[in-house]
């Protein structure tokens, strides 16, 4: 990877994974691209910035060849239970993005990588160690999305050369920018009103077991599969990957114990609650670790230590 283009750049993932290629490839080798122009202006600190609608694809195209761009991470999306809202649009901004995004790889022979998601999966899948290859019948517009996305990918590969990759991404813990409009988001907001209210009303019930990761573990996911020697790849699209899998009130017991008042109350969303309980409880992820060296370090304990630690500092 040389020249870099992260779309939808102004997110979760995107915020990081950006510094994070900087770090890796030099600062003027990654552009963060973004429709929201206030996120590009907040961006435009650390790193060369667009505003891209990933939907026009001439406006994308242009991109490409102002920065000879060889890879791209393609990060649009409107995430489950956003999707869950407005189905039709959850539609065209995911495939729309990722089908112009496939178009462009071919036609400037970039690699590209798309997230995929435990999303993916379904009611139908087996939910305790997932595995790689297994039934893929999702029930939310996100997860048919992610299972189209993945089966688009490997085809341009197979078909055009397109040097396609990916994984599928648990719940993603992070300190940065926050998520919006996921199923697992609650992993995140439960460490901001731990700090902040000492309180927290959780919209899963509490045994809901889902895979998680934290973001440390997730940019290292991205690079270390773009970077992989490609003959040793047997899948491409998309690798399970994991580092735990934990239930609410498993998260709540790790708080109480380091910070003592701390209480939760359970007000479950129903559309949250159908769509987790569609989802694995943990997945087998040796695929990963096989064929690319995938090799998660942070763990349950060192997660909300580092956690706790980062947005009680954010918070003062
Ligand atoms: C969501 O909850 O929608 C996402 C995901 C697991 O893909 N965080």
């Amino acid at each position: 990877m040389k020249n870099i283009v992260v779309v939808g750049a102004g997110g979760q993932i995107g915020t990081e994974l950006v510094p994070h290629l900087q770090k890796r490839y030099g600062e003027d080798h990654v552009v963060a691209a973004d429709i929201n122009p206030e996120m590009c202006e907040k961006l435009r600190s650390m790193a060369i910035t667009e505003v891209l609608d990933a939907l026009d694809i001439q406006a994308y195209k242009e991109i490409l060849k102002k920065y000879q761009i060889d890879s791209i991470f393609n990060l649009v999306a409107l995430l489950s239970a956003t999707g869950e809202k407005n189905p039709q649009l959850a539609w065209q901004i995911n495939m729309g993005a990722l089908l112009n995004s496939l178009e462009l790889a071919k036609e400037y022979r970039c690699a590209l990588f798309t997230p995929s998601s435990i999303g993916a999966f379904g009611h139908n899948t087996p939910h305790r160690q997932t595995p790689q290859d297994t039934v893929m019948r999702p029930t939310t517009i996100y997860g048919v999305c992610k299972v189209t996305g993945e089966l688009l990918s490997d085809y341009y590969y197979t078909r055009f050369g397109v040097d396609t990759r990916s994984v599928r991404f648990p719940g993603i813990i992070s300190n940065g920018a926050l998520p919006g409009g996921g199923t697992t988001d609650y992993a995140v907001e439960i460490f901001y009103e731990a700090i902040k209210k000492k309180r927290f009303t959780s919209p899963l019930p509490a045994d809901t077991y889902l895979d998680m990761l934290y973001m440390p573990d997730a940019l290292e996911a991205c690079t270390q599969l773009m970077e992989a020697d490609p003959s040793t790849l047997i899948h491409r699209n998309s690798f399970n990957v994991t580092a735990m899998s934990f239930c609410p009130a498993d998260l709540c017991s790790d708080i109480k114990k380091r910070i003592p008042e701390f209480e939760v109350e359970y007000r479950v969303n129903p559309v949250m609650q159908e769509i987790a309980a569609s989802w694995p409880d943990s997945m087998d992820d040796s695929c990963a670790r096989q064929e690319w060296g995938w090799n998660p370090v942070w763990d349950r304990p060192s997660m909300v230590d580092d956690m706790l630690l980062a947005i009680e500092k954010k918070l003062v």
